[in-house]
């Protein structure tokens, strides 16, 4: 048995004028949480220290670089690295990466139980748009902020296993999970931040879109037997829902814990990773069963 115990640490809403320190604080509330309830393991939602700011237009991007971090730990997360250290916790939140040579990513990292960045991740699958739409009943301009991530799909050892990370619109697409499989990973962390409506699909409501989150995320838990754990932002921001249904998926696909609320929100399970091994050897064993003479135009277009 290789438990470690997971707090997906779902968020409430970020208003667009709230600080980030007062962000800060929340976060370190439900780390202060999430100790007292054994966890080895948080996990933070993305872009989880400001509002999902791709809704909102701004016309020189340049102005967009105040939601940007430039240094990772910076000053006002540094409460957050010092916390988890002492309580000998690993952590993973999303933030927006401006990078010193100016390139702006949608960023994820994984830290180990002493506060060292072991792991990042930026974000490959980038939704929405460019420019703005005044058909959509809100914007979505992830691809005018963001350049897709350069760094791939890797995965990590930590805390006694093997962890990837994945941001939110890459949890639809096989392909983020599989890669990730083919390196035997066996815990997959995603946060997100999910409009509960769809700008271009009025009768597209919170329901479905809760569907379709459990469904990719078992799906993918699933046909790759590892462990993934989703992390909502969620309620309202100035006016715009954000679906909640943070949940922690084992290697069978099954829901073994899930968020009840679209508020700040812990979703606890001790997870063992070697529950993993067992569809890894038999029907999930990539080696043997994986018939890639025929795969070849999926990474061809
Ligand atoms: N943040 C993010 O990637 N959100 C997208 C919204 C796309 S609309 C289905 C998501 O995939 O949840």
């Amino acid at each position: 048995m290789r438990e470690i115990t997971v707090a997906a640490a779902q968020m409430g809403p970020i208003q667009r004028a709230e600080g980030r320190d007062v962000v800060v604080c929340r976060m370190l509330a439900l780390m202060d949480e999430a100790k007292g309830r054994g966890a080895d393991l948080i996990v933070y939602p993305e872009l989880a220290l400001t509002t999902f700011f791709p809704r909102w237009y701004v016309e020189d991007t340049a102005q967009a670089d105040a939601w940007f971090e430039r240094d990772m730990p910076n000053e006002t997360v540094r409460p957050l690295f010092d916390r988890a250290a002492r309580h000998q916790m690993a952590m993973s939140f999303g933030y927006a990466e401006l990078t010193p040579d100016g390139h702006h990513f949608n960023t994820a990292i994984l830290t180990d139980g002493s506060g060292k960045i072991v792991g990042k991740y930026r974000k490959v699958h980038l939704p929405g748009h460019a420019e703005l739409d005044p058909r959509r009943a809100f914007q979505h301009l992830e691809k005018r902020y963001f350049e897709p991530g350069n760094l791939g799909f890797p995965v990590w050892r930590n805390l006694g296993g093997i962890f990837g990370l994945a941001v939110c619109n890459d949890r639809r697409w096989p392909e983020t999970y599989r890669v990730m499989g083919l390196q035997g990973v066996e815990m997959i962390l995603i946060g997100y931040n999910t409009p509960a409506v769809n700008a271009e699909k009025s009768e597209e409501g919170p329901e479905k879109r809760l569907f379709h989150n459990r469904l990719s995320v078992q799906a993918g838990a699933y046909q790759n037997s590892c462990w993934v754990v989703a992390v909502a932002k969620a309620g309202v921001e100035d006016g715009f829902p954000l679906i909640g249904g943070s949940l922690i998926v084992n290697p069978d696909g099954e829901i073994v814990a899930e968020a009840t609320t679209e508020g700040d929100e812990l979703v606890v399970h001790a997870c063992d990773l070697d529950a993993t091994l067992f569809g890894k050897k038999t029907i999930f064993d990539f080696a043997r069963h994986r018939r890639i003479e025929h795969y070849g135009l999926i990474a061809s277009r």
